[in-house]
Parts: structure tokens; C-alpha cells; sequence
């Protein structure tokens, strides 16, 4: 019974055109970022690798800050999880955010309770400073609260109110519709309208820091397959996508991936043309397919598979070497901004050609600009 039960979901699964879509043009554009990652590293004059520089040579370091300050989304697992292990070994004072921590008993200490997340940090590097804060991404109202916990944190803590480095990370993969509080997608509230507002939130920190600071947003080659030319609110919303009777989420994580892009070119440009924030620099970064647990909601057969064939083309990476497209992206030096990093070794590569579309861009920035005045006043 079980197994006839599994073999129809994952027929049926298999029977929508999102699937294919994911199967086929994912698939097709993740080859292509790497073909062209080749055929620069063949061709190009110009070197487009920037190499990391350590804390104690220069970027963060400075006697006015002794520990910079790096926030992380979706920090419990995958992506979030290995960038946080390697940012903290750099020597920053890691924030870790997610929405769900699973308690442990920390070891060495006892009747001290870490979150599983921290003590596994804890457990390969003794020395890391870790902080960890519960925050739900896709609601307004939580990263308003996280804001003031992290104000109230650094001044209990007698440190800077600033804060050096801001990685977009957190993002899901979700298969059917999920409407938010607030009437968005819960795909799209989480992976760009959340790293929207965290951003706008925490911006007033970003500027305050007395060294360069930089936001890192995670994006993904996915964002090479689409088309859609809308960005009204109604689109980055999700409310647009309410249309159509199936949920069509291969589309909408496209979507998604495209908008942070767009937004990180446009903030790129707009702190470009301030002089105030001048050692604000905003870069993307792209870490290829990796074996995480983003894929939780397809069947795990067909996860099983995708993944199998991913290995078979050598494109497949673990957490470990995934990471360092990111890594490369928080540690590249202050000037560095508006670049797509991908491949790791402090590689990067053009985006597509629609993520550079500056009148895309400034109607994603316009709507949601006003989609956060909108939850503003709500939550006022
Ligand atoms: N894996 C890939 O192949 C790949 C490729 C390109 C880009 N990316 C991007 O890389 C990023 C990280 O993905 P991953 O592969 O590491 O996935 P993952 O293992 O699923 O990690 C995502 C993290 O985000 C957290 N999160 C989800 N919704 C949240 C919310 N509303 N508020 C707070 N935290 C939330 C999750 O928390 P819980 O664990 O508590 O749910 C989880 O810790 C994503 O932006 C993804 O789009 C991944
Ligand atoms: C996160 O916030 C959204 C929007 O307010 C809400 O719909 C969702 O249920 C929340 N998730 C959790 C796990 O609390
Ligand atoms: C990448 O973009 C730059 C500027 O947008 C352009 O000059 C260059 O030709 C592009 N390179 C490739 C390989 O498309
Ligand atoms: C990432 O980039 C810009 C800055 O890049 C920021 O405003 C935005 O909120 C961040 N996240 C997204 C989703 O673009």
C-alpha cells in the first residue's frame, strides 16, 4: 500500500510542467554558468578573480572594532550553517538567525543548554563568538523585534552599534501555495521580501560601522531561466502567481532569485552615488547545486535522483566546498561591489542579462519599497 501510495506521488509529481521546468532549464543554465566560468578562464584578458583578504590584513580590521560583526540568516542549516562556521574561524563575531533552534546540552558545560547549531561551531572551533537570535523572515513584525534585540544585545554587551557584514542567506524551496499573514507567498516573502526588509531594517547599522561594511545577498543560477518582466507589487508579492490554479513553484524561486539580484545591482548603484555610505559595498553570490536540505519538500525519491543525476554530471557539491562562493563574497576587498561571485577560488561571472536591467531593477526597488512602507504602518 505504501509503496503504491509513493509511486503515485512521485508520478504525479513528475506529471507537472514545473518539474520539467526544474528538471530541464535548471539544469541546462547551471551547465551554462559553468561553461562560461570556463571560457573566461580560457579567453578573458582581464583577471574577474578577487582574492579574500583575512581579517587581521585589512577589509574589517581595524584597533575601532575589535571583533566585526557578521549576521547570517538561515544560519542552522546547510549554506547558512557551513558559512557560519567559516566566518566565525575568520575571527567575526557570528549572529546566527534562524526561526527554528533545536536546544542541546552543551558539551563541556554542563546544565548550559546551546543551540545545536552553536554547540556544533563550539565543538570544531572552542574559540568562536556566536550569538543566536530567533527570527521568522517572513513575518515584518519579527524582524522588527530582532532589530531591537540586536541594539539592546550590543549595547549589554558594550559593543559598537554597528554591525560589518549582513549574508542574505536564508531561503526556501517551497512546492505548494502557503499564503503569509500578511497575504504574500511564503517562498517569496521569505527569500526576498524578508532579505528586503532585514536589509532596510539594519541599513542605519550597516552605515554606522566605522570600517567598510558589506550586505551579501545568496542568489542562485536559477535566475538565468526567467522571463517575466513584471515588478509591481502585485508580482513580488506572489499575489500575480494567486492567478493560475497550480502552484508554479519552480517559477517563483526563479523569481525570487531574480529579484535579490536586481535589488543588490540597485543598492549597489544608489550607495554608489552617496558619499555617506561609500564603504557600504553590496555583492551576490551564487554557490552552484548543492547537497542541502533545501530540497525537503519534493519527494525524497525524486530529491534522491536529481541529486544522483547532479553527482553523474560532477556538478554536485557538499556544504563545505558550496560555501565558498560566499566566503569569497564576505571576504573580497572593501572596493569590490555589484559582483556575482560563483565557482569558489574568489570567481565571479556576469549575471543574466535581465538582472542588469537598471528600469527592471528600479521597479523592483520602487514596489518594494512600497510593500515596506505598507507593512511599516501595519505593524505600527
Ligand atoms: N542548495 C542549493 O543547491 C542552492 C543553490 C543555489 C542557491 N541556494 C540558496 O542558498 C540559500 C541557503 O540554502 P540551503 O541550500 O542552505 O538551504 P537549507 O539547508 O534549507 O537552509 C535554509 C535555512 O533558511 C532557514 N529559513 C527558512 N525560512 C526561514 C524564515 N522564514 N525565517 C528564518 N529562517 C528561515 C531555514 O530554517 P529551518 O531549518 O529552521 O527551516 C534553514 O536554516 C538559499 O537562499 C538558497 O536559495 C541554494
Ligand atoms: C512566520 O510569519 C508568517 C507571516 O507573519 C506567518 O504566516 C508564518 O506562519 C510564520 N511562521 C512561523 C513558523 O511562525
Ligand atoms: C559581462 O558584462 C560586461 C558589462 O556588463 C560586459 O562588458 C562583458 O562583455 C560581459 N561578459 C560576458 C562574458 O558576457
Ligand atoms: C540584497 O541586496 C540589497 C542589497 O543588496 C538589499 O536592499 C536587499 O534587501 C538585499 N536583499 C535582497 C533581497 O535583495
Amino acid at each position: 500500500m505504501e509503496v503504491v501510495k509513493n509511486v503515485v506521488e512521485i508520478i504525479s509529481f513528475m506529471c507537472n510542467s514545473e518539474f520539467w521546468r526544474m528538471a530541464v532549464l535548471w539544469t541546462l543554465s547551471l551547465i551554462s554558468s559553468y561553461m562560461s566560468r570556463f571560457y573566461q578562464t580560457l579567453f578573458s584578458q582581464e583577471s574577474r578573480c578577487y582574492p579574500r583578504c583575512s581579517l587581521k590584513d585589512s577589509t574589517f580590521a581595524s584597533p575601532l572594532v575589535d571583533r566585526p560583526i557578521c549576521i547570517i540568516t538561515g544560519a542552522t542549516s546547510g549554506l547558512g550553517a557551513a558559512a557560519a562556521h567559516a566566518l566565525a574561524k575568520e575571527g567575526f563575531y557570528v549572529v546566527l538567525v534562524d526561526f527554528t533552534f533545536v536546544l542541546t546540552l552543551a558539551v563541556g558545560r554542563s546544565s548550559e543548554f546551546l543551540s545545536k547549531a552553536v554547540s556544533e561551531i563550539k565543538s570544531r572551533n572552542p574559540d568562536a563568538c556566536l550569538k543566536a537570535f530567533k527570527v521568522n523572515l517572513s513575518s515584518f513584525e519579527s524582524i522588527l523585534e530582532f532589530k531591537h534585540s540586536l541594539e539592546q544585545w550590543l549595547h549589554d554587551s558594550n559593543m559598537h552599534p554597528s554591525v560589518q557584514l549582513l549574508i542574505n542567506n536564508a531561503g526556501i524551496f517551497a512546492t505548494s501555495r502557503r499564503v503569509t499573514s500578511e497575504g504574500y507567498d511564503q517562498m517569496l516573502a521569505t527569500n526576498y521580501i524578508g532579505a528586503f526588509c532585514l536589509t532596510k531594517v539594519l541599513f542605519p547599522l550597516l552605515e554606522n560601522s566605522l570600517v567598510p561594511s558589506r550586505v551579501v545577498n545568496v542568489s542562485s543560477f536559477t535566475h538565468r531561466n526567467v522571463r517575466c518582466r513584471h515588478a509591481d507589487t502585485e508580482t513580488i508579492s506572489g499575489k500575480f502567481f494567486m492567478k493560475s490554479e497550480d502552484y508554479p513553484y519552480a517559477s517563483i524561486y526563479e523569481y525570487s532569485k531574480l529579484c535579490i539580484l536586481l535589488f543588490s545591482y540597485e543598492l549597489h548603484r544608489k550607495v554608489g552615488l552617496t558619499k555617506k555610505s561609500q564603504h557600504l559595498s553590496i555583492v551576490a553570490a551564487d554557490p552552484g547545486a548543492v547537497k542541502t536540505n533545501i530540497m525537503r519538500e519534493i519527494p525524497s525519491s525524486v530529491s534522491t535522483m536529481a541529486f544522483a543525476a547532479m553527482k553523474l554530471l560532477g556538478v554536485l557539491q557538499s556544504s563545505e566546498t558550496g560555501v565558498s562562493a560566499i566566503v569569497d563574497a564576505a571576504l573580497a576587498t572593501p572596493e569590490v561591489s555589484g559582483v556575482y561571485f560563483f565557482g569558489g577560488k574568489g570567481r565571479s561571472l556576469n549575471s543574466s542579462a535581465l538582472s542588469y536591467d537598471a528600469g527592471l531593477a528600479k521597479d523592483v526597488w520602487d514596489a518594494s519599497c512600497s510593500l515596506f512602507e505598507e507593512l511599516q504602518t501595519t505593524a505600527r
